[in-house]
């Protein structure tokens, strides 16, 4: 009789099981109880920028009907839930004056978290800049990290007497290259210069962050996330190669590699020394808890003369599943990512967001099934074993998202959601994937492992 493959050691007794959402793709009420403009307010009133023209004015109304979506979150099982604050919420024009209504609305999600035993989980920076300041420069000028740092420490004062987990930035790599270099999102900047100053004063606001976040919160649990995906040539030429190469360092290494190891990539710190100051990179590289991994599948990088860095997206080997949604599925990608920064940067690791997107909808009957999204769901899972197998110290999962929500460029156009939201009407319908979630999570902790 051949003998059964040995299982995978069980995840830690206190792994988090969460899920994560972001301020402006779910809170809708964009102009509720004084809130202000955000960078992406105005990039959704700019034609063509957003699929079908959609913007995050109302999305899921979260900011009404948070008591609802804190039920679901209590169905599903999770002990964790990361959410954003939106800045120009509690300060609307990004400084000075507070708005003690925006700072109300957080109170309340934070303590029907607690009292439904689910951790709040806390970003404070999910791609939404005050728009008034991104007037004043936004993230080109030095002065954006000491606004932001004014504002995290606003944030610790408020809350930390709540909350333990914070997280300075949400994938930093994203809204710097597709806000600053490659027209995907907002501000909508296509220059090298801009773009390396938004990268260097980013990573200056991560550290002040840090170092408010530490200075407020006694026992502060401290990450930032990264979006790390291993980026492959289209095609093995020395073009494809040299444009792999630049376009790693700009998306995975521009801010852990500082934060984490005090300097830069080669390429990136040749070209960022006209703006990198005396005493910068200790500024920089403020210890952290953990490294948040966002992951969801690789990048096929291609030359393109006319791009800003004169690289592009290329597109993936013919043959491959991509669930539907054009993002290809390769979970070996993932293990592998959780090795290497484990190799690389030596701390504890969360991943705060994996999952899948599709154009889900109701069936006949009311049903939302979402066989594609169990199948990816399934294989990840399956990545994430492996990799703690061989050594990875993941400490939690997030899954991205709790709701179908505004997909930033991609509009309502696809959804990532556990939960169906009917724009509409704003009706929520757990999906197949939720009660796999939560079967998941359940058998977890009763310690009946689905896996191998
Ligand atoms: O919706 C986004 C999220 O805001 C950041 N990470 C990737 C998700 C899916 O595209």
């Amino acid at each position: 009789m051949p003998s059964a493959a040995p299982a995978p050691p069980p995840l830690r007794p206190d792994f988090v099981w969460g899920v994560s959402t972001s301020a402006y793709q779910i809170e809708g009420a964009a102009e509720a109880d004084g809130r202000g403009p955000s960078i992406w307010d105005r990039h959704c009133r700019i034609r063509d920028a957003v699929y079908n023209g959609d913007s995050g004015d109302v999305a899921c109304d979260h900011y009404h009907r948070w008591p609802e979506d804190v039920a679901l979150m209590k169905g599903l099982g999770v002990n964790a839930y990361r959410f954003s604050i939106a800045w120009p919420r509690v300060l609307p024009t990004g400084r000075g004056a507070v708005n003690e209504a925006g700072l109300d609305f957080y109170d309340r999600l934070i303590d029907r978290l607690l009292a439904a035993g689910i951790e709040p989980w806390v970003c404070l920076y999910h791609w939404d800049l005050p728009l008034a300041l991104h007037e004043l420069g936004g993230w080109s000028s030095r002065d954006c990290a000491g606004r932001y740092a004014d504002y995290a420490a606003l944030c610790a004062r408020r809350y930390g007497d709540r909350v333990t987990r914070w997280i300075t930035f949400n994938e930093f790599s994203v809204f710097t290259l597709f806000g600053y270099a490659i027209p995907w999102a907002a501000p909508r900047i296509t220059d090298r210069a801009q773009h390396l100053r938004a990268v260097h004063h980013v990573n200056l606001a991560h550290g002040a962050g840090v170092d408010a976040l530490r200075a407020l919160v006694p026992g502060a649990s401290i990450g930032a996330i990264h979006n790390r995906q291993v980026v492959i040539p289209e095609s093995d030429t020395p073009e494809n190669r040299a444009a792999a190469a630049l376009l790693d360092e700009h998306w995975n290494r521009a801010f852990p590699d500082p934060q984490l190891l005090g300097h830069y990539p080669p390429q990136l710190a040749a070209a960022l020394e006209p703006y990198v100051q005396g005493g910068d990179m200790a500024r920089i590289a403020r210890p952290v808890d953990w490294f948040g991994l966002n992951h969801y599948g690789p990048i096929f990088a291609k030359a393109d003369p006319a791009a800003t860095w004169g690289y592009g997206w290329g597109e993936a080997p013919p043959g491959g599943d991509d669930h539907g949604v054009g993002w290809a599925i390769f979970p070996d990608a993932f293990r592998d990512e959780l090795l290497e920064i484990q190799r690389r940067y030596r701390i504890p690791i969360v991943v705060t967001e994996n999952g899948c997107g599709g154009n889900d909808a109701p069936d006949a009957t009311g049903a939302v099934n979402d066989p594609h999204r169990i199948a990816y769901l399934t294989v990840y899972q399956k990545a994430l074993r492996e990799a703690v197998a061989r050594g990875a110290d993941v400490r939690g999962f997030f899954l991205w998202s709790l709701l179908d929500n505004f997909e930033w460029g991609s509009g309502y156009g696809n959804r990532f959601g556990l939960v169906h939201v009917d724009f509409a009407t704003q009706k929520r319908t757990p999906k197949a994937s939720f009660r796999w979630y939560a079967d998941l999570i359940a058998r977890e902790r009763a310690g009946v492992r689905p896996y191998p």
